[in-house]
């Protein structure tokens, strides 16, 4: 694997998911594919998870990581080609980019939208920069339209948790006092496109995301009615997506906060979140202590996403 920034990178999604059980069984059975082999991860924006998760799966590979922050301590860089460079930014990414790429053998990238230009969002253009010019594969680490390693980790615990063979997915949209991107319910609705389940959409009006992940799945908006009969919701904000209100807070309508009463409508349903979380905005806290509540094993779940991933890319080197 050359690239992971969406689903159809996995290839068979069924021997994807099957290959990840079988390293989390053995998540230190393929130590030898790692030696003398170093990760790069660059992160343009915060991270808990993701950090922990991919450094460690790293670590489980036998390879070598490296950490870079590029907002602290690194040159702020220039994006744009063409720029007169006089402004505050001592370094252009076309050279910062091929030089990273020699002191490592694979790249995994964080960088969000940034909510400035829509098509360069829509685009990943840092993301795909990095592609283009490390000589290296790279893997998302949450770009600006998608966060693949989130939902491969969650299509691996919903294959751990369900009792039917096709469980009704629930995404719906909650209140946050902030602007937050759609890359987590882009690749969410990626993913749960192509899996075996009974996928329904649930949002205000407005909040239509991007065609090219949502491929026509089934919307409803009325909340309690796309709870009925769910074995899974997976809660998560994100802004407008649709001009001419692309990256703006449409509602923070806290009607759509998931709490115990509809977790009632469903059917005993786990809940999911990616994480981090605001309490009582998203869901409330008895919902998220509750023993349906499946957010930390959910979280666990990233490190074996990543180790799929890299181990994937380690092979094909
Ligand atoms: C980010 C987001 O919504 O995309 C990262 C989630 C994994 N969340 C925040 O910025 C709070
Ligand atoms: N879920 C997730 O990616 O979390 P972080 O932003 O903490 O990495």
């Amino acid at each position: 694997m050359k690239t992971f920034t969406n689903v159809k990178d996995l290839g068979n999604l069924q021997d994807a998911v099957k290959e990840a059980l079988e390293v989390k069984k053995n998540r230190f059975g393929y130590k030898h594919l790692g030696e003398n082999k170093t990760l790069l991860m660059v992160f343009f924006n915060s991270s808990l998870r993701t950090r922990l998760s991919t450094q460690k799966a790293a670590m489980n590979l036998g390879m070598n990581s490296i950490v870079l922050d590029i907002t602290q301590g690194a040159w702020k860089l220039e994006t744009e080609r063409g720029v007169i460079m006089d402004g505050d930014k001592a370094e252009h990414i076309l050279e910062a980019i091929p030089v990273m790429g020699t002191y490592c053998d694979i790249i995994g990238v964080r960088a969000f939208a940034q909510f400035e230009n829509k098509e360069d969002d829509v685009n990943e253009k840092i993301l795909n920069q990095f592609i283009q010019y490390s000589g290296r594969p790279v893997f998302s680490m949450e770009g600006a339209a998608g966060h693949p390693l989130q939902a491969f980790a969650d299509l691996i615990t919903i294959e751990e948790y369900k009792k039917t063979p096709r469980p009704k997915v629930v995404l719906t949209w909650a209140p946050h006092p902030r602007v937050l991107p759609q890359a987590v319910p882009n690749s969410f609705a990626d993913f749960m496109n192509e899996a075996d389940v009974d996928f329904v959409i649930t949002h205000p009006k407005g909040y239509e995301l991007d065609e090219r992940f949502v491929r026509g799945a089934r919307i409803e908006h009325n909340q309690d009615k796309a709870f009925e009969n769910a074995d899974f919701i997976y809660a998560k904000n994100w802004s407008a997506f649709q001009n001419p209100h692309y990256g703006k807070i449409l509602s923070k309508n806290m009607d759509w906060t998931v709490d115990a009463k509809k977790m009632g409508l469903t059917n005993n349903a786990y809940f999911m979140h990616c994480l981090p979380v605001r309490r009582n905005m998203i869901v409330t806290d008895e919902v998220i202590e509750s023993p349906r509540s499946i957010v930390i094993p959910e979280a666990a779940n990233r490190e074996i996403s990543a180790e799929v991933v890299i181990k994937r890319m380690l092979e094909s080197l």
